[in-house]
């Protein structure tokens, strides 16, 4: 019997993994704005981070039409690339396609649309045109320049993946990419990258069938040999044509061992997160993260305190501190939706251990 991708050395499962998949489409046109971008950096000696954010899908199809997916809204990633662009970092984010975004995130969705921050002209002379809120003006009029300055310098890039394939070989091209930059980059992993998929080989090619379709007729809605992807029952059709879907997913590769081993640049700072939700597992799962993959820090955060409430697990001491955003400070966006340990935060309490250097 074949190994499966968990049972094979990091290398090898690399080589199975992307020999498995086509690059996605957009790959080669990423690679080419992060090239120049780079570059850029580079000339000016500056600090480039590359930010994941959002969580990536799992298709069940190779035509997609349903697949997994997870709760991540982007709110870590985004906040985090605005405190990097503050100390002076250029950002590459990597995120899951329209999720949030530094600085627009304060003014999209639905806690946040931008509707709710403007109104019509109250004089007669401005009749009928819209302007910000008064209330909103200094704290729009702040994030606006912000934007302006990071778009005009060149100092952001957005780069959007979907599927978990797509995340992976964009992660993979871009830390290699990266590699110029030597101790002058940081991949700061806040992406919530699902842990569980079904392999392109197993993968049926068209929507799966929630009954019996002709044998004739059907041409791939089961993957190859995957007969007991269908068992069981569906109420409304005869017994003989009533199925279950049952899915038989494989461990995703643990690629942060050929990042941090082979992908990115000598010198470069490699921090990861980790997202529990039963606290009693929080730090040790952080801790093993950080000795399997030997990298510089892991972020442990639990799904119910996330936005207020982080525990850095580092190599050296003090092992281990929890950074917490006083209750006093935890409705600080402009739509009062409770703000989130940022950068700033770590930084403040944790002196020099997110510089890459130091
Ligand atoms: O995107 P968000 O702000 O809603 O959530 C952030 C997060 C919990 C996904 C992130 O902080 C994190 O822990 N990412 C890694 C998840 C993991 O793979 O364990």
């Amino acid at each position: 019997m074949a190994a499966t991708l968990s049972e094979m050395s990091p290398a090898e499962a690399e080589s199975v993994y992307f020999n498995e998949y086509p690059p996605p489409k957009n790959l080669p046109n990423h690679e080419a704005l992060a090239r120049a971008f780079i570059d850029l950096h580079v000339e000016a000696n500056r600090r480039v981070v590359l930010v994941t954010s959002g969580g990536t899908t799992v298709p069940l199809e190779a035509q997609t039409v349903r697949f997994i997916d997870n709760f991540s809204a982007g709110t870590r990633g985004a906040t985090s690339a605005e405190y990097f662009l503050e100390q002076g970092y250029a950002v590459i984010f990597l995120h899951r396609q329209y999720s949030l975004l530094p600085y627009s995130r304060h003014y999209s969705h639905s806690t946040n649309c931008f509707l709710d921050f403007m109104d019509e002209a109250p004089s007669t002379s401005d009749q009928g045109r819209i302007v910000v809120r008064d209330e909103y003006q200094k704290e729009m009029r702040d994030v606006l320049r912000k934007y302006r300055y990071a778009k005009q310098n060149n100092l952001l890039l957005l780069l959007p993946f979907t599927t978990v394939a797509e995340y992976m070989f964009e992660l993979r091209s871009l830390a290699k990419l990266m590699r110029p930059l030597g101790a002058n980059a940081l991949f700061y992993l806040a992406a919530a990258v699902s842990d569980f998929f079904i392999p392109r080989s197993r993968m049926a090619e068209h929507k799966i069938q929630s009954m019996e379709v002709p044998a004739h007729l059907d041409k791939g809605s089961k993957a190859a040999g995957q007969d007991d992807i269908y068992t069981g029952e569906n109420e409304d059709q005869p017994q003989s044509q009533r199925k279950k879907l049952v899915i038989n997913l494989d461990p995703v590769p643990k690629f942060l061992h050929r990042l941090v081993d082979g992908w990115a640049p000598d010198g470069s700072m490699v921090v990861s997160f980790k997202l529990e939700t039963d606290p009693g597992l929080l730090v040790y799962k952080s801790r093993t993260a950080l000795q399997r993959y030997s990298h510089h820090l892991v972020i442990g955060n639990l799904l119910s305190t996330r936005k207020w409430e982080v525990v850095f697990i580092t190599p050296d001491a003090p092992y281990e501190r929890w950074i917490r955003v006083p209750k006093s400070r935890r409705s600080k966006s402009i739509s009062g939706v409770e703000d989130q340990v940022g950068l700033a935060e770590a930084q403040k309490l944790n002196g020099s251990v997110l510089a890459p250097d130091a």
